[in-house]
């Protein structure tokens, strides 16, 4: 590990660019401090803050460029600052929760404080010029869950160098020259996301800066519960690169209030990242926290004495403050005044960001005022409307929930009163509360013209006669179409390069279009879908493959909470249009033939779900999704792809619109209503239910996000009045999801003769071999039996 020991070289930097840091870094410490006061008075729920971290993220800064990006997490002010990424209002902004995003460009109210992010697309959805401007994904709480998706975001350079077919991309990418710096603290670093995710970014070799702000704590507990020999250093060094030898991550240090060896160290790792395309990590110990963790506690509980001494005497701004006297640079009373600036200039950016963000609220409270007097003056309710109103105009700061909340109660106290003044009041509460939606409840999806949404059907075409292959050579049409249709579609996961992946739909494809577009990766789910993240949000069009649906359990927790909620915490800011590739349902043993999808749908709103029922449609769905700027899942039947299927001559263009069943046999007494491997299970019990004189219809739901948007399987309970919800998943599953669907959305309750039913796998994980399969996974039999007793109850 390298630790420079000499500074910055005084020709390499102005004296007017350093003391430029010094008075940032102390107007972000007052930002901090401000923070922290507007919590403990009210104005704002929770802080936390990047005190103590100032010195080391100017210093990262100075060695980013327009173009690089940042994955990181809430210490990251300054840096933010520093590159123009932010500005103190907007800071401020996120504080309040402002949902404005033009005051709150981060997340528009969504997230908590100093959770960052910059805008990447334009209000109709279209990329910015992001060559120009400093990028940073959008800060996720969980703990180092800004990992994979910095594979991803480093990744992506790679791809783009290798890729000279993509250099018209110039709104994306300057030929890959960009670095993705990464932050994360040292307590995180116990996470398994990050052991995954740096041992992947050394692996395939992704410029990523990776910096560790290591303060010696994660909340109370200290690092020798974090991590092996209590030390970073120590367990790093294993992954060393060895230049020109090994690949690896090329290992830097610097103690966080060394203004002069942190510059040296991150232009000199900052270099190498770009020049050379290796990752490089930061190691940056000895950082405090003058402040504490965050607002909910206090430090002093956990810290010895000591230990609050040093934190005092090595505080990085005070520690610079005595190297600008001891170089000369500044004299105590210019340290002084640029001190005392930062301090009223931090003041002034805090009260416009509360007024700013309070004035539109006022206007509110006006109008409602104003309604509710209007209502007194005639109402028989009017001292208690007046007192409510009194109370309403006295509390600060103003909120939307309270002005709405008593104007309900108003509405209650005067039920059964007929006024205009009234009926105004109403219409203004109705307004409101649709208003409050459009603020905290959009974005979930696309709403651009290339929302998956509006893409329509093409149907396959076939030849006469048509050709017949297997289901994976369907999808193997369709992803060397995809490839030479989209130029920004790469694809890569386990076994799916060289081989061509488990099934072989990516079979000669890596030999066609080359390693930088089919590329096997490591066992790694959750980076394979961070990196997919990354990818796209630098505008590619990554399919991550993750091997078999039992194994998404892996990357869950990052489609969760990173993918799913990307665009929606982002208030439409960013995307990243990936489509997640797995196989499922039906196979053999406990890890090989799942269905767990209610565990997955309830925890992926904002990614669509494709579970199609054979490979033609699967390949349909793929195309979908790839003239789409959504992400989505989509789910292949294991075990259809040695069934045959016809061979669309069209393979390239067919698609399927997303939540539109399709009726896969019509019948009078009964519908029954599944999806992928259950769908056939369905049809052979509809043929044993047709010889008992039952006639029974079969609804396809083809996707489970979106579900049923037209309404086709109410449509059908209007005829058969009976129905049967059945897929592989437990008890309460997935088909419980679907009959919420039909029954509560779709209203059709009122259609029904007969308790709906459900049939799904048992309980427990599905045994091995065919007669555990058969006994615990719905068959041919036990759907004829429950469609047999739902038609005779
Ligand atoms: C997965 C997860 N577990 C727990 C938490 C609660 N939490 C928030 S910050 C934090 C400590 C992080 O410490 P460190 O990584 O050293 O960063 P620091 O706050 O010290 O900069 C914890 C435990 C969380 N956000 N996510």
């Amino acid at each position: 590990m390298s630790e420079p020991t000499g500074g910055i070289r005084r020709s390499q930097f102005s004296r007017e660019s350093i003391l430029d840091d010094y008075r940032l870094g102390h107007l972000s410490r007052q930002a901090s401090y401000l923070g922290r006061r507007e919590v403990l008075t009210g104005k704002a729920k929770f802080g936390i803050f990047g005190d103590g971290k100032e010195v080391a993220q100017l210093a990262m800064a100075r060695a980013f460029r327009p173009g690089d990006w940042r994955s990181g997490y809430y210490r990251d002010q300054t840096f933010m600052l520093a590159v123009g990424a932010l500005t103190l209002e907007q800071y401020f902004a996120q504080l309040y929760a402002d949902p404005d995003p033009e005051r709150e460009p981060c997340s528009a109210g969504r997230q908590m404080n100093a959770h960052f992010a910059t805008r990447l697309l334009d209000a109709a959805g279209e990329w910015l010029d992001l060559t120009s401007l400093p990028n940073s994904s959008s800060d996720i709480s969980p703990t180092a869950a800004q990992m994979p998706r910095l594979v991803g975001l480093g990744y992506a350079s790679r791809i783009f160098r290798c890729r000279p077919d993509l250099a018209h991309l110039t709104h994306l990418s300057r030929g890959g020259d960009e670095i993705a710096f990464g932050t994360i603290g040292d307590a995180s670093c116990a996470e398994g996301l990050f052991w995954e995710a740096i041992n992947a970014a050394a692996v395939v070799q992704a410029p990523v800066l990776l910096s560790i702000w290591d303060n010696g704590y994660g909340i109370s507990v200290p690092i020798e519960y974090q991590l092996a020999k209590g030390s970073l250093t120590e367990v790093l060094a294993g992954f060393q690169r060895d230049k020109g030898v090994t690949n690896g991550i090329d290992l830097y240090r610097a103690r966080g209030w060394d203004y002069p060896a942190l510059c040296e160290t991150y232009l000199q790792a900052a270099e190498g990242v770009r020049r050379e395309h290796v990752p490089a990590i930061v190691h940056v110990p000895e950082l405090t926290q003058p402040q504490g963790h965050s607002t909910s506690g206090s430090h002093e509980r956990y810290k010895s004495k000591e230990r609050l001494a040093w934190e005092k005497e090595y505080d990085c701004l005070v520690q610079m403050r005595a190297w600008l006297l001891a170089q000369e640079l500044a004299g105590d009373e210019e340290l002084r005044r640029i001190e005392e600036e930062a301090k009223e200039a931090a003041r002034a950016a805090q009260r416009r960001a509360w007024e700013a963000f309070q004035e539109p609220l006022r206007e509110e409270r006006r109008r409602f005022a104003a309604l509710a007097r209007d209502l007194a003056a005639t109402s028989p309710a009017r001292e208690r409307i007046s007192a409510a109103v009194d109370v309403v105009e006295r509390h600060d700061p103003v909120q939307r929930r309270q002005l709405l909340a008593t104007a309900a109660e108003l509405l209650v106290a005067t039920r059964g009163e007929s006024a205009p003044a009234r009926d105004a009041l109403a219409a203004w509460y109705d307004e409101q509360a649709v208003a409050g939606r459009a603020l905290y409840s959009t974005h979930l999806h696309s709403t651009s013209s290339r929302s998956p949404l509006a893409v329509s059907a093409v149907a396959p075409v076939y030849a006469s006669p048509p050709e017949t292959v297997n289901g994976y050579e369907v999808l193997n049409a369709c992803f060397d179409a995809a490839m030479a249709r989209v130029p920004e579609f790469l694809a890569f996961g386990e076994d799916v390069g060289a081989l061509g992946d488990v099934n072989q739909g990516f079979m000669g494809l890596q030999e066609k279009y080359g390693l930088c577009r089919v590329t096997d990766t490591g066992i790694r789910e959750a980076t394979i879908v961070g990196q997919a993240i990354g990818l796209a949000l630098r505008g590619l069009r990554p399919l991550a493959e993750i091997q078999y649906l039992d194994y998404l359990l892996y990357a869950l927790q990052i489609l969760a909470d990173d993918l799913a909620t990307l665009r929606y915490r982002t208030a439409g800011g960013q995307q990243a249009p990936v489509i997640v590739r797995t196989r499922g349902h039906r196979l053999e043993g406990i890890w090989h033939s799942g269905s767990p999808l209610a565990g997955i749908l309830g925890l992926v709103r904002g990614i669509w779900v494709c579970v199609p029922r054979d490979m033609t449609r699967a390949a349909a769905f793929y195309n979908t999704l790839l003239a789409g700027d959504d992400p989505g899942i989509v789910v292949e039947v294991l075990n259809g792809y040695r069934l045959k299927e016809r061979l669309p001559v069209n393979i390239g263009e067919i698609r399927l619109p997303l939540g539109v069943p399709e009726v896969l046999r019509s019948g009078r007494d009964a519908t029954v209503v599944t999806y992928g491997a259950c769908c056939r299970i369905a049809l052979e019990a509809a043929e044993l239910l047709a010889e008992a004189g039952i006639d029974a219809e079969v609804i396809d739901v083809q996707t489970l996000l979106p579900f049923d948007r037209e309404g086709v399987i109410g449509h059908s309970l209007q005829k058969t009045h009976r129905v049967l919800f059945l897929d592989e998943d437990v008890p309460g599953g997935a088909t419980a999801y679907m009959m919420r669907q039909v029954l509560e959305e779709q209203g059709a309750f009122w259609w029904l003769d007969a308790p709906p039913r459900t049939l799904t796998g048992a309980a427990h994980r599905p045994a091995f071999g065919s007669d555990g399969d058969y006994f615990s996974k719905p068959n041919r039999e036990t759907v004829y039996a429950a469609v047999e007793a739902l038609v005779r109850s």
